[in-house]
C-alpha cells in the first residue's frame, strides 16, 4: 500500500518512517509513506497557505487552492487512493477500521493545522474523515502517523510471521493476556508456575483467565459489547460462584459474631 500524505511539516515523517517495524516494512517494499508539501501548491511569492476565517475569529484556516492543488497531484500518482482527513469530528479509529483500510489499494491523508481547512475541501475532494481519539492534535500529522502504524500492521508481509495481526473475532473484544520473559523471578517476583510448565493447554487457559480478569478490571465495556465464547462465559460463571461463596460465608460469619 502506498501512504501519501498531505502536510506543511513533511520532515515529520523523517524519524517515523526510517525506524522500526515500518521501516521494515518499506524496506521489504509492502508500504511506502510519501508526503506531499502543501505550501508547493501556494502561489506567490510568499507561498501563503493560511488566511483570515470569513465571518471574524481568532486563527487562520487553511486556504483552499494548494490543499485542492496538492490533492491532484497525489491523485496522479495514486488515482485508486481513498481521500482521508484527519480531524476530530472524523469517524472513531480503532483497529477494525484500520484492517478494513489495509484492504484499500493507497490511502491520501489530509493533515491540517491552525483551525482547519476551508469547508469546500472538505465537501468535494475527501472520502472520509477519521478521528484518532477525542483531544486537539495542533495538527493532523500525529494522527497520520497513528493511522498509518495501525493499517501497516494488517497488511500481509509487514509484522513479522510469528506475530500475526490478531484474527478477526478475538482481537477487538478482550485485552491482552500478561506477558513474561526471562528472567524466571525478577526483583522477588516469579513467574507464574503454569507459564514455565510446557503444558499448552494450561497455559492456554491461563492466557484466557488472564485477559478476562484484565478486561473485566479495567474495560468492563468490552465484555457488554461483544458476544464471549461459551469457554469464556464458563469462566465468568466460575468467578461468580467463587465470589457468590466468600458472600455467603461472611454473611453466616457475621450473624454468628452477632450472636455471640
Ligand atoms: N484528534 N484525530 C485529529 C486532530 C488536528 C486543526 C483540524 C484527531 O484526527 N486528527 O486533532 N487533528 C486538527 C488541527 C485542524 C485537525
Amino acid at each position: 500500500m502506498r501512504f501519501v500524505v498531505l502536510t506543511l511539516f513533511p520532515e515529520l515523517f523523517d524519524t517515523f518512517r526510517n525506524h522500526g517495524m515500518i521501516h521494515r516494512a518499506v524496506e521489504l517494499q509492502k508500504i511506502s509513506v510519501q508526503t506531499i508539501q502543501i505550501r508547493g501548491f501556494a502561489e506567490g511569492r510568499h507561498q501563503v497557505t493560511d488566511d483570515r476565517p470569513y465571518g471574524g475569529g481568532p486563527g487562520m484556516v487553511m486556504k483552499p487552492e494548494p490543499i485542492a492543488g496538492a490533492l491532484r497531484a497525489a491523485i496522479m500518482t495514486v488515482p485508486d487512493a481513498r481521500k482521508i482527513h484527519l480531524t476530530p469530528q472524523g469517524r472513531p479509529f480503532s483497529n477494525t477500521l484500520a484492517r478494513q483500510l489495509a484492504k484499500e489499494k493507497d490511502l491520501i491523508l489530509l493533515c491540517g493545522r491552525y483551525e482547519g481547512i476551508d469547508e469546500r475541501i472538505c465537501r468535494n475532494f475527501i472520502d472520509d474523515e477519521i478521528s484518532i481519539g477525542d483531544y486537539i492534535l495542533t495538527g493532523g500529522e500525529l494522527a497520520a502517523m497513528v493511522v498509518i502504524d495501525a493499517v501497516s500492521r494488517f497488511i500481509p508481509g509487514v509484522l513479522g510471521c510469528a506475530d500475526s495481526p490478531e484474527d478477526d473475532s478475538f482481537s477487538d473484544r478482550l485485552l491482552e493476556h500478561a506477558h513474561y520473559t526471562r528472567p524466571s523471578e525478577f526483583e522477588g517476583e516469579p513467574v507464574p508456575e503454569v507459564l514455565l510448565s510446557g503444558d499448552h493447554g494450561r497455559i492456554e487457559q491461563w492466557r484466557l483467565q488472564s485477559s478476562l480478569i484484565r478486561t473485566f478490571i479495567k474495560r468492563k465495556d468490552l465484555l457488554l459489547k461483544h458476544a464471549l465464547t461459551s469457554e469464556e462465559l464458563k469462566i465468568l460463571k466460575s468467578w461468580h460462584k467463587e465470589i457468590q461463596f466468600i458472600i455467603d460465608f461472611q454473611q453466616k460469619e457475621q450473624k454468628a459474631f452477632k450472636r455471640e
